[in-house]
């Protein structure tokens, strides 16, 4: 697309900015129920008024986020932590507030047996109750209508010489092997890696390379969750990314952002160029494509601001970062890029990220026929208040309980 002036969108590109808003129209981002919950540190968790006491209350608030921005009309669970007696009348009341359940989180890291680890563990029996819980989260999965199941292991070890870490990686192997013989033709394992913690020498899925090889081992129904927040400082995600995306091997992502380790803060808030650089690597790949199979997920928690409106800031982060990846001028930056135009391809780039995209999607929301600003819309709206009056007692979001 040429620009008569950097940095603003040339108003006779009318074609290209149908299609980039086409393209945000159709976009979604899946939000986690555990956003919605009161959680902090291992020093404090402050609660906000109004705060979800249930997995139903949890729902009601993602439906918000959806309600306001139109682009987060599935929730993720994570079990036990959003366990009900009717999981098929969750699934109607998320359907009935226009929402449904999307991916099931396991949870293998709050139970005493699990100290040594879950699939890891040198205990069989404790090997076999991780495996066991797997299987229950497929049939939560099935109650509610969805296709993925997503799994975190904490499994790691504190000291050289606990425990063996090739035989950690075999076990782990056949607990996954064990998981994945359950699954129907058109359910997923999406397998999340993390680089440490809650243990501190060894992880046993540490790193995107480690899933991968679980992932290729298992087959085509396993693909690799990529959490931003889990690398070490100055990880280049984006190179992550566009090889998963060549291999096919990229589920989904869980979306925060950090400044030090696992942060979990709002996505795009502490680096949006490293949000917008991902972004380019899944447009240039055509990943924003559903059919690609790539979930955009949030992974967050809001230990001192509100969580509706923190959750909506995240969709509209991630939605900036979109838009400037989808105006980054991809002739121009081939042209440049096979030139060995080093600035010229490096300025193609820098052009679309320095755009000021919030005109372009207040616009798509008004034509969606919703506030062209979500955050203030939901503040006028009442409903805070209106939760916070009826609301008494609002749990945790899971862990430091
Ligand atoms: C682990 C993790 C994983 C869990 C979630 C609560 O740090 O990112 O995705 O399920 O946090
Ligand atoms: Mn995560
Ligand atoms: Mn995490």
């Amino acid at each position: 697309m040429d620009r008569s002036t950097p940095g603003t969108l040339r108003k006779d590109a009318v074609v290209t900015i149908e299609a980039v808003k086409r393209a945000l129209l159709a976009q979604t981002v899946e939000v986690p129920s555990w956003a919605y919950g009161n959680s902090g540190t291992r020093f404090k968790v402050f609660t906000t008024p109004g705060t979800p006491r249930d997995p139903w209350e949890k729902i009601a608030d993602a439906a918000q986020v959806n309600a306001f921005t139109g682009a987060a009309p599935r929730v993720s669970l994570h079990v036990p932590w959003d366990e009900v007696e009717d999981y098929d009348a969750l699934a109607t009341h998320a359907r009935d507030l226009g929402v449904r359940i999307g991916t099931i989180n396991s949870n293998v890291f709050q139970d005493d047996d699990y100290r040594l680890g879950s699939l890891a563990n040198p205990d069989p029996a404790v090997r076999a109750k991780a495996v066991a819980h797997h299987l229950d989260c497929l049939e939560v999965m099935r109650a509610v209508g969805s296709t993925d199941l997503k799994i975190w292991l904490a499994d790691g070890t504190n000291y050289p010489g606990q425990d063996s870490i090739r035989a950690r990686q075999d076990r782990i192997a056949d607990g996954l092997a064990e998981i994945y013989a359950a699954l129907r033709p058109d359910e997923r394992i999406l397998l999340e890696y993390k680089f440490f913690e809650p243990f501190f020498y060894t992880t046993d899925v540490p790193d995107w390379g480690t899933s991968l090889v679980h992932c290729l081992a298992l087959g085509d129904q396993a693909q690799v969750v990529l959490d931003t927040g889990h690398h070490a400082p100055g990880t280049n995600i984006e190179f992550i990314v566009a090889q998963l995306l060549r291999l096919g091997r990229l589920g989904a992502f869980d979306f925060n952002s950090r400044f030090y380790a696992d942060d979990d803060l709002i996505v795009g808030a502490a680096d949006p160029f490293q949000l917008f650089r991902i972004m380019h690597e899944i447009v240039g790949a055509g990943a924003l494509d559903p059919a690609l199979g790539v979930n955009f997920m949030l992974d967050q928690c809001h230990n001192i601001e509100e969580k509706i409106p923190g959750q909506i800031r995240s969709i509209t982060n991630v939605q900036e970062a979109t838009a400037k990846a989808l105006l980054v001028d991809a002739d121009a930056l081939d042209v440049a890029q096979r030139s060995g135009d080093v600035l010229g391809a490096n300025d193609v780039l820098m052009d679309a990220y320095n755009t000021d995209v919030r005109p372009l999607l207040a616009q798509v929301r008004q034509e969606q026929g919703l506030d062209p600003h979500p955050l203030r819309a939901f503040a006028a709206s009442g409903y805070a208040d209106r939760v916070a009056a009826e609301r008494v007692g609002g749990t945790q979001a899971g862990w430091g309980a």
